[in-house]
């Protein structure tokens, strides 16, 4: 077993188990608890909370509340994925290998949960105990920008707009900046704020965020065509199918692994100025980029 199989195991494992406590800890209707949790538990790949906890293991820190806040932001990513999921927006059935949210528990418990999900999270974040307030305001804060209409929601958005539409690269990559990318450097950016680093240090953190949140997506487009519906727990051929602005789309598959490799090696050179040997974030960063789901 490789470092980054027995990292990635022993934390997915304890990520899961503060999921639960959190849900539990909810006073809320039984049913949306149930909606809530029911996406979460569902089996996620747990990406943006492994990037959190690679980043402090980068930066030899053990904090107490990293696994409070790497859950905070899985269960931000697990809304997305209920509300992209639903009719008036994806319209997708399967999601982690089972059914869809709306498709368990009706579309109106669906955006509920997700509601629920997102606003329980600032919750969770303000009443972190073991990190001082500037650094929880923070981490409040830079989360709302990813997340919220200046990041993934924003990026939702251009994306709903481009549809039928030809854009260009860069277009493509505005997108998925801000859909993809700002959650996922959220993560790492909540790393080096729980661990105190330095602005140089953030600096290079953030331009690897930068450059793996758009390998990450790359990787995504690219098992659309090559990945299967069983392996990847949702729909297969999708985005070719329904015509979908993607780099292979855009650039031919070939030239979507090349982008794909280029922004890898970028990400993983701004990891060098912070250690010159590679680290467990140089491997997760590589795992991320060629998953088979
Ligand atoms: C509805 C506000 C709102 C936003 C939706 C994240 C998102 C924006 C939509 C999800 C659909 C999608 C393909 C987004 C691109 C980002 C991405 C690759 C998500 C899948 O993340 P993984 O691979 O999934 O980490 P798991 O299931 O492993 O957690």
């Amino acid at each position: 077993m490789t470092i980054l199989q027995s990292f990635t195991e022993k934390h997915v494992l304890k990520i899961d188990g503060k999921l639960s406590e959190l849900i539990q800890s909810i006073e809320a209707p039984a049913i949306l608890k149930e909606a809530m949790n029911y996406s979460l538990i569902a089996g996620g790949k747990r990406v943006r909370p492994l990037f959190l906890l690679a980043v402090l293991d980068l930066l030899e820190v053990k904090h107490p509340e990293s696994f409070t806040v790497g859950s905070v932001i899985e269960m931000i990513h697990t809304y997305s994925l209920i509300h992209d999921d639903l009719p008036a927006m994806d319209n997708d059935d399967y999601r982690r290998g089972q059914l869809t949210n709306h498709k368990v528990f009706g579309e109106a418990l669906a955006i509920l949960a997700g509601d629920g999900l997102l606003t329980f999270s600032f919750g969770v974040l303000a009443r972190l105990e073991d990190v001082p307030a500037e650094q929880k305001l923070e981490l409040i804060n830079l989360l709302s920008s990813a997340a919220g209409a200046e990041g993934m929601v924003g990026g939702q958005v251009l994306d709903i707009e481009s549809e039928r539409k030809i854009v260009t690269v860069d277009e493509l990559e505005l997108i998925h900046l801000n859909k993809t990318g700002a959650l996922l450097t959220f993560s790492i950016e909540a790393g080096a704020i729980l661990s105190s680093a330095d602005s140089k240090t953030r600096k290079a953190l953030k331009e690897f965020g930068y450059h793996i949140g758009l390998a990450f997506q790359i990787q995504d487009d690219i098992l659309d065509i090559e990945g299967t519906t069983e392996t990847l727990g949702k729909t297969a051929g999708k985005d070719v199918a329904s015509e979908k602005n993607t780099y292979p789309a855009l650039l031919t598959l070939e030239g979507a692994k090349n982008k794909k490799e280029w922004h890898y090696n970028q990400a993983v050179k701004s990891l060098r100025y912070i250690s010159s040997e590679p680290v467990l974030l140089d491997e997760l960063a590589a795992y991320i980029v060629n998953r088979n789901k």
